[in-house]
């Protein structure tokens, strides 16, 4: 059985300049081809991770300058912020016909003194038998130490690529994939290969080297690390371009990055 997990970022789903901004016709765009996909191709079982975009940034901020940590009062308020967020979402993927269940990240997930997440995976596996398409998001979720973290939608999606053997992992991003240096400079070339091994010697070798990626996509790529399998299929690439989710879930060419071990 084919497992697929599609990891919607932040910046595809809202617009990150304006805080609780949602894009409404990408997130129909995305809809309508996710629904065609999974109506082509019923038997592939789906899993949407989101990010936290102009809704669980924001918020998360504002605690954090406001207070300097996270306490209880940000834990249950971006808990809700969030939940309002991967709500909407839902709103637009079940209208279309797909057969989503929010699996609130906070209540399947926690985090143990070594920063390994305890997930509950049978849960999820039960809902994928089903013929659900479970949804997730990147959230706050407590520790066994009894702290709060935030954890991010691309380690939940690394994570459960890895413990669920996902045959596919896909990164729609608001950019076309990883660049040789800052998408702005204009020597930056797109990689439509990117290895993590060799990105690390990289990182170990020579700090000047290293591939000059934003924050977002360079910890990305770097929590990836342990979690590839050679059988796992990660590609990168540009959700807000029309077509190409579709595309990447149908294996069909697409401008973008293969990563590979
Ligand atoms: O956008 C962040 O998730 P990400 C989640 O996937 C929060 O990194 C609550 C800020």
């Amino acid at each position: 059985l084919e497992l697929i997990i599609l990891k919607l970022g932040g910046s595809v789903i809202c617009d990150k300049s304006k805080p609780f901004s949602i894009r409404r016709r990408v997130l129909r765009r995305i809809a309508n081809e996710i629904s065609k996909f999974l109506k082509e191709e019923p038997e592939k079982k789906l899993i949407i991770i989101h990010g936290g975009g102009s809704f669980g940034h924001y918020a998360v901020q504002e605690y954090l300058s406001l207070k300097g940590i996270l306490d209880l009062e940000a834990l249950v308020n971006v808990e809700r912020i969030m939940l309002e967020l991967s709500t909407t979402l839902a709103d637009y993927f079940i209208d279309a016909g797909i057969p989503i269940s929010i699996l609130t990240t906070h209540s399947l997930v926690m985090i143990d003194d070594e920063r390994e997440l305890i997930i509950n995976t049978r849960y999820i596996e039960q809902f994928l038998r089903m013929g659900v398409v479970p949804m997730m998001y990147g959230d706050l979720i407590i520790s066994s130490k009894g702290s709060i973290k935030v954890v991010s939608g691309d380690t939940l999606a690394w994570e459960l690529a890895y413990r669920l053997k996902a045959n596919k992992l896909l990164f729609a991003t608001s950019v076309d994939g990883v660049y040789s240096s800052k998408p702005e400079f204009p020597n930056a070339i797109l990689l439509n290969e990117l290895s993590l091994s060799s990105m690390i010697n990289k990182v170990t070798y020579s700090e000047t080297s290293v591939y000059d990626v934003t924050g977002g996509m360079f910890r990305k790529l770097i929590e990836g690390i342990g979690k590839i399998r050679p059988s796992m299929k990660v590609y990168i690439f540009n959700g807000l371009r029309a077509g190409e989710i579709y595309r990447a879930l149908k294996d069909r060419p697409l401008k973008g990055t293969v990563i590979k071990p």
